[in-house]
């Protein structure tokens, strides 16, 4: 074995965060030599991970998130559990990176020895951010954090992609006067294990009061299951207020779910999902290093132009053309 991954290994196991982020870096790579490194280290510690609660925490830009995410990180560390901060976030072609997982809203919490808090990966497209951060998430798993907290904005996909490898789903919402509940998407909604209410507190406190309970009402309304309705709860990150209140929901949804058996079940479908895009990806990249894909391809591509033919279609035959060689 490659002394450098054994190096790593044994940071990790000793909970070292310069090993950690070290690791993270290769795993980032695209270089094809600290991919192989970093599956290897993955395959080496796999056994070790599993064991912390995993959550993702969403929302709209400026909702909330990040102090949020200070308030509820700090009153974890004062319990001295370990917590791992990641995100996930389309990088912006603008700013070139990522604006969530912001360290200066983070400013207590970095400071403790019991937090890591990694950005989301600044570049690449959302399939690879996302295996980026749940490999991330299996290091720092090894490397003995307690909760992982994944910071994800509210944006369609992303939200997928954070749900689609955590426990529970934390969904914060600004507080609001009334009508713009019509602008919550249903599908949304049905993601959350847990809906948040911010900034309860000072000018807005009525407004998040409204709020509470105008999602309790949309909640009801667009679940049908019983005992699947998830609870709203009110709080402040800059008063510290309702944050344990959250803490105590999301640790009694996962003691039910322990004990119910649905979350291994959940773990083993995300498993299988993974399996399944990571099958797509590889795919897709040996397709990409044939050079007879790339003629295969633009002929493919004027043949559309000219003829209008249907792309799926189009991607069929192209396949099957190239099975058969
Ligand atoms: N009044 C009040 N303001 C808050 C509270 N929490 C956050 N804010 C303010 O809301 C703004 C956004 O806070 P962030 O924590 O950065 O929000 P975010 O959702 O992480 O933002 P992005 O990462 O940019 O999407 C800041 O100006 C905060 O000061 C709160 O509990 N009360
Ligand atoms: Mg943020």
């Amino acid at each position: 074995m490659n002394t450098d991954v054994d190096k790593l290994v044994t940071q990790i196991r000793q909970g070292s965060r310069i090993g950690l982020s070290r690791s993270i870096t290769l795993l980032e790579s695209t270089r094809a030599d600290h991919r192989k490194k970093s599956e290897e280290l993955l395959s080496i510690l796999l056994p070790e991970t599993g064991k912390a609660i995993r959550i993702a925490i969403s929302g709209p830009p400026g909702v909330g998130k990040s102090s949020f995410i200070e308030a509820l990180g700090m009153l974890l560390v004062g319990q001295t559990k370990k917590v791992a901060v990641l995100a996930i976030d389309p990088s912006s072609p603008i700013t070139g990176g990522s604006i969530l997982g912001d360290k200066a809203r983070m400013e207590e919490l970095s400071k403790s020895d019991l937090s890591f808090i990694r950005p989301s990966p600044s570049s690449g497209v959302l399939g690879g951010v996302a295996r980026h951060t749940r490999e991330t998430l299996l290091l720092c798993e090894a490397a003995g954090f307690d909760v992982i907290l994944i910071e994800t904005v509210g944006i369609g996909q992303s939200e997928v992609m954070a749900a689609s490898m955590t426990d529970i789903f934390v969904q914060l919402h600004q507080p609001f006067s009334g009508d713009e509940l019509q602008g919550i998407k249903k599908g949304v909604m049905e993601l959350a294990d847990l809906i948040v209410v911010t900034k309860a507190d000072g000018d807005s406190f009525t407004a998040a009061e409204v709020a509470k309970n105008e999602l309790e009402r949309a909640v009801m309304l667009t679940r049908t299951c019983e005992g699947n309705i998830p609870k709203v709860l009110l709080t402040s990150a800059h008063k510290n207020t309702g944050i344990s209140e959250v803490w105590t929901a999301i640790t009694s949804l996962v003691e039910a779910r322990n004990d119910s058996g649905s979350l291994a079940q959940k773990r083993r479908e995300q498993s299988r999902q993974w399996l399944d895009q990571e099958i797509a990806t590889e795919l897709l990249s040996l397709l990409n290093s044939q050079p007879r894909f790339a003629e295969a391809l633009e002929a493919t591509q004027q043949r559309i132009e000219a003829s209008g033919e249907h792309c799926g279609r189009a991607a069929r035959a192209l396949i099957k053309s190239l099975l058969a060689l």
